[in-house]
Order: structure tokens, then sequence, then C-alpha cells
């Protein structure tokens, strides 16, 4: 069982950022229990071996009196992170809703006109195929300030009180999507409190099954646009009306924004047209920094030493006393516990890809989730 101090707190994580520890030192105690099913030693995980996924395009954008309809769930399934002969990972994803074959973590990207109108249902779909919720694959602190479904309409999206060190959240995982730097009215910001649960057949009695801003924002943009929000989804206009650019969208929910981004909850959005776009091949927006193909050094910390929250997550320099997530990072990598010395870095939901050769071709999805955003 976790302490409350093992249990995930803070921490600043790429979507895109896999870890893979070596051997923990005699000095530095691992803090998680060890891993079902047993880890993996990274320095035995071939590299370069899988070449970088490109991204395609989330396909079934249909026009309907010049609105773009796209339906896109959040899903539970397994991709190949690590190279083939290394058992798949079980990641979250989104993907086109009746097409399983698009749903990859991080998402295909959505691609988007300027001036017309991009409209989601985004839907939560983490459920099993008999119906029932899926718990998170991370451990969920239920001590933080955060969505907290079993506190019920009046408990949401609180601190709830305990009397006693509780375990690991592990019922239905609220969902609700934020497009970063979109110009969107409040009711399809993907506000935190704006979350919802999945449909499923098993959700505990007395659970808030939305967050306490979704029936407002619902009811504003029912108002707004006369169209209904399905059970288990929330739909948001994206008007567009913006310079191109290169955006990303993403999980928000209050309390656990860093767990859903870890687990694989993100994607790009591109929006392209008008007279600030760029010509074909390149990418809308400001060109990407040169710079490294693969941030080498990119981990994450627990907050037991706070200077180290303030380390920026590509900075050189490993502290002797970091902590590392390691009752977090491997659920989803099936790595050992423990403190990490060597990582092993990943780009588009593959682990150490044979990268491209020109970086100016390479836009990638990070997620500082510290603190949301
Ligand atoms: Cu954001």
């Amino acid at each position: 069982m976790f302490t409350r101090r093992q249990l995930i707190r803070t921490g600043t994580v790429g979507g895109a950022a896999l870890l893979v520890p070596t051997a923990f030192s005699a000095r530095q105690p691992a803090y998680a229990a060890p891993v079902p099913g047993g880890t993996l030693d990274p320095a035995r995980i071939p590299k370069y071996v899988m070449p970088l996924f490109v991204l395609p395009a989330m396909p079934g954008g249909r026009m309907t009196g010049g609105i773009e309809l796209h339906q896109i769930a959040a899903r539970q399934f397994n991709q190949r992170i690590l190279p083939p002969g290394l058992p798949t990972t079980p990641v979250f994803g989104y993907g086109r809703i009746g097409d399983p074959s698009t749903f990859h973590f991080p998402s295909f990207t959505i691609e988007a006109r300027v001036n017309r109108t991009t409209r989601v249902r985004w839907a939560n779909q983490l459920v099993t195929p008999s119906g029932n919720f899926r718990p998170h694959l991370l451990p969920v602190d239920p001590t933080l300030h955060w969505a907290n479904p079993p506190g019920g309409d009046s408990g949401r999206d609180m601190r709830p009180q305990f009397t006693r060190t509780p375990g690991p959240y592990r019922g239905p995982v609220p969902f609700v999507t934020h497009l970063h730097g979109a110009h969107s009215f409040e009711e399809y910001d993907g506000y935190p409190e704006a979350w919802y649960l999945p449909v499923a057949r098993d959700i505990p009695g007395g659970f808030a099954r939305v967050g306490s801003f979704y029936e407002r924002f619902r009811a504003e943009s029912v108002a707004r646009n006369r169209v209904p929000w399905p059970a288990g989804s929330a739909v948001f206009d994206y008007r567009n009306d913006q310079r191109a650019t290169t955006l990303w969208f993403h999980s928000h929910e209050l309390g656990l924004t860093r767990l859903n981004i870890y687990a694989g909850l993100l994607g790009m959005y591109l929006l392209r047209g008008g007279p600030a776009d760029l010509p074909d091949g390149v990418l809308p927006g400001p060109a990407p920094q040169p710079g490294p193909l693969i941030q080498r050094r990119r981990h994450a910390v627990l907050p037991q030493q706070p200077r180290l929250l303030r380390r920026r997550p590509t900075e050189r320099a490993v502290h002797p006393e970091d902590r590392c997530l390691a009752d977090l990072e491997p659920r989803v990598l099936r790595q050992h516990h423990g403190c990490q010395r060597q990582h092993l870095a990943g780009a588009r939901g593959r682990a150490a890809p044979v990268p491209l050769p020109d970086p100016q071709r390479l836009q990638l999805p990070h997620g500082a989730v510290e603190g949301g955003g």
C-alpha cells in the first residue's frame, strides 16, 4: 500500500516522454512496491529500431452547414511503444469513433481551416468491452484538490478530508479536453471543472458524473448552437478565427491533468489557411527552435526536495537525491521501480525511434503539466 507521500502529487512530465530506469543505488531506497509482472532493463531495450511515427491527419471530418464535424473518443488500448519482441504498452489515447485503427498516443492530428468552425464531440469512452468503467492506468491521489467524483455533486472539485491515508482512487476516470491556444467561448475551453465520466454500467451510486461546470457549459452551448451533448461527451466548437498556427489539445481535468496526459491523452491541431499560413509542407505557426531531436534528460521527480521541482525538465544535472516517480511511470512502461540514472526518450509514442534528419520537420507536443495549462 502506498503512503500518501508515495502517491503521485505533482510532476513535470511530457506526454511524449518515456522514462526508463537503470539500477538504483544503495543510498536511494525505492518508494514503490515492485511492479507486478516484473521489470525491464533499459540497457537491453534496442534503440533506433522503429521508425519515427508520422502522425496522420484525423480522418472523418464531415462538412455540415459550413462546419467540420469530428467525433473523437478517449479510450484505453495497447500500443507498440517498445520495439518488437517486448511487450506492448497500455495507454490512453484519442481516436475517431467508429474507426479503431485511428486510436493512437499521441493522437492523430486534427487539421482545421482558418475561419471555418471545427466542431468536435469529445467522448469519454474509458470503459471495458463489457461496458464497465476502466480505472486509471496510474495511481490517482485522492487527497489532492481534484475532480473527486466520490464526493458526489456537493463534494466534487474539492480537496476531500480523510481521517486515514487512503489508497489510490480506482474509480472511473474524469475527462475533458482543452485545445491549447484556441479562440473559443468559455463553454468550449475545457475547464478543469467541466469534466465528465464515461457512460458505464457500474458507476458507483453517489458519484458525481460530471464536474461542477459541466451543466452550465452544456446549457450555454445548447443555447448558442442547439447541438445536444450526448451522455459521456461534450461538443465543442472551435471557430478558428485566428491566424494559422500549430496548437495542441490535451486532457485537462482538475487534479488529473498530469496523469491523463502522461497516460497519452494529447495531440496536435493544425490550423491552416489565410494570409499567415506557410507553404505546403511547412507547419503553420512559428518555426520550431533548432535543437536536439530527442530530449534525453526529461525526467520527473517527487516533491520531497521542493527545489527539484523548479528544475527545468531538460536540465542536464541530476541531483543525487532526485526521486523519480517510481510508482507512476512503471505502470505505463512496465519497467522496474526505483530511481533512474538513465532515461530512454520517446517521440510520438515510440521508444527511441529513428529520428528524422531535419529537425525543422519535427514538432512534438510536449506537456509541462505541473500546474496544468
Ligand atoms: Cu494546455
